[in-house]
């Protein structure tokens, strides 16, 4: 399952949080394919509870009312044609899939007309009735809710912030989760990103994907399995690990982003300890996991996920962008958000609950691209930030080689290699570097893609000369808005 399924040559992903599948299959065929990512992952895309107080945040589509795919993002036929239009121009789809839980406590009515009620488990839009829940025989909390993150029954078996919580060990409720997979799976999606996956037993996993169908073979090829990404938040300090979950896919790296942010953002830890990032600091294996500077959840103090950079520090998120992506440890997910009136009251976000940009009627807001490439309306699209798909393309071009040439020139100015096709040179900090470095690289004039592009055989940013030795002259200021460089032999004059 840890296999992304991306086409040759491809190897970073983009959640595009909240977009419309009209606007993704867009996106797919303007600036993705072109671009070189690998795929998307998109918001969950069944019916979900219609949430009026407050008004249709954005944490609505993680309360499923039935399988049914219809939400604020489009309705089935708009969600085919996304899937067969993204995979035509080589870009995957990742669904984001809530199977641990259902709706709150409380009833209403689903973005596609389905009722329910979460209090008493009633999904007729399934159908999901009281068996199917967890409940007082096997969740052992006073209110059925999660209260102790140090009970690993309690966690998988009680109402996360009170969301009916599925019987996962039942046939019947594994069969209806599989079905909508399958569904999925049969449309063409190449995988799932799978939500609360810390919620569920590692055991009722297995049960649920025994039941999966292979993906499309006109697409992926035969006996191909489903990429599976499955949200665990391991920090260190409670009893389920990461690992109990690398059998059936990947997890979510959180420590990843944290500590990156640690160096660049905080800066209480130093860049030259990068040296060995990845495995050798404690984190799991490169196949195991998926990473990323930010996500949904943490970018708004949603999950305890820790403190991240995000596109609100610009510069750091840039530098630390470049870093992961030029970094061979992982596979590794761009964060693509809308932007929202933050209102902090004792340090917490009073508006952290907004959902996307949207018309007068609630309805979410077409993605509008301006003529520099950035978007309209509040998207922010991280990922059409020259500094970052630059650094996607680096990443495919130098797919499969070793990093090399480690160099630490200060506490937080480093360099490295990838193997002799890319090289990148960071200050993480306000210094200034002014040096020599062996880039590994074969000689010749590179365009360096993070101050500009390679476009009809010039640089549009610096150049940089590497000479017979491998060499090159590195001056780069700490206080200007993008204090890295980054060369590669796809940029070569
Ligand atoms: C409220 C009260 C509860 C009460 C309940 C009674 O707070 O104490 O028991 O009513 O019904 C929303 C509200 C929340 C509300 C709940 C149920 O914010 O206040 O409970 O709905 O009505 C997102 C949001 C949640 C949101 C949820 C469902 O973050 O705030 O809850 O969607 O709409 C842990 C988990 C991890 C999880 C993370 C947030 O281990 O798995 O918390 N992350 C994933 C998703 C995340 C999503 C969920 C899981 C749930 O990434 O976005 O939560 O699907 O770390
Ligand atoms: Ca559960």
């Amino acid at each position: 399952y840890s296999d992304p399924h991306c086409a040759a040559g491809r190897d970073t992903i983009v959640h595009l949080f909240e977009w419309k599948w009209t606007d993704i299959k867009a996106e797919c065929e303007r600036f993705l394919g072109p671009m070189g990512y690998c795929g998307v992952q998109v918001s969950p895309v069944n019916e979900n509870a219609v949430v009026t107080n407050p008004s249709r945040p954005w944490y609505e589509r993680y309360q499923p009312v039935s399988y049914n795919l219809n939400t604020r993002s489009g309705n089935e036929q708009q969600f085919r044609d996304m899937v067969s239009a993204c995979n035509k121009a080589g870009v995957r789809i990742y669904v984001d899939a809530v199977i641990n839980h259902m709706t709150g406590s409380y009833s209403g009515q689903g973005t596609g007309g389905s009722s329910f009620d979460g209090g008493a488990c009633r999904f007729p839009g399934v159908p999901f009735g009281p068996n199917d829940c967890n409940g007082g025989d096997n969740c052992h909390t006073s209110d059925g809710s999660i209260h102790n993150y140090g009970n690993p029954e309690e966690v998988r078996n009680c109402r996360l912030v009170g969301l009916a919580d599925l019987r996962l060990g039942s046939d019947y409720v594994r069969d209806k989760i599989a079905g909508f997979m399958n569904n999925l799976i049969d449309i063409g999606v190449a995988g799932f990103r799978v939500d609360a996956a810390k919620h569920m037993w590692p055991g009722d996993i297995v049960g649920v994907f025994s039941r999966l169908h292979n993906l499309r073979s006109d697409t992926f090829g035969s006996g191909k399995k489903p990429f599976i990404v499955q949200e665990v938040i391991d920090m260190g300090g409670e009893p389920i690990k990461m690992s109990e979950y690398f059998g059936t896919g990947r997890v979510t790296n959180f420590i990843f982003g944290v500590k990156l942010a640690d160096v660049f953002l905080r800066h209480s830890n130093q860049a030259k300890w990068l040296s060995n990032f990845g495995e050798g600091w404690g984190m799991p294996s490169t196949y195991d996991v998926l990473n990323f500077l930010s996500n949904h959840d943490n970018q708004r103090g949603h999950g305890g996920g820790g403190a991240p950079i995000t596109f609100r520090e610009p510069k750091e998120m840039k530098i630390a962008t470049a870093f992961m992506l030029a970094h061979p440890y992982g596979f590794p997910r761009v964060m693509s958000s809308y932007d929202w009136p933050v209102n902090y009251q004792n340090g917490n976000d009073q508006n952290n609950w907004m959902g996307p940009p949207h018309n007068g009627d609630m309805s979410t807001k077409d993605v509008r691209i301006n003529a520099d490439n950035t978007c309209n309306d509040g998207w922010i699209c991280e990922h059409r930030w020259r500094q970052v798909y630059n650094m996607v393309a680096f990443r495919n071009v130098v797919a499969g080689t070793p990093l090399q040439n480690w160099q630490a020139l200060g506490d937080n100015q480093i360099a490295f290699s990838r193997g002799t096709k890319g090289f990148i040179a960071i200050v993480g900090d306000g210094s200034h570097m002014n040096s020599d470095i062996n880039t590994g690289l074969p000689s010749g004039d590179y365009c360096d893609v993070i101050s500009g592009s390679y476009e009809n055989g010039e640089c549009t940013g610096k150049t940089v000369h590497v000479d017979g030795s491998g060499h090159a002259h590195f001056n780069i200021n700490g206080q200007s808005d993008d204090p890295v460089v980054a060369i590669h032999i796809g940029a070569k004059k």
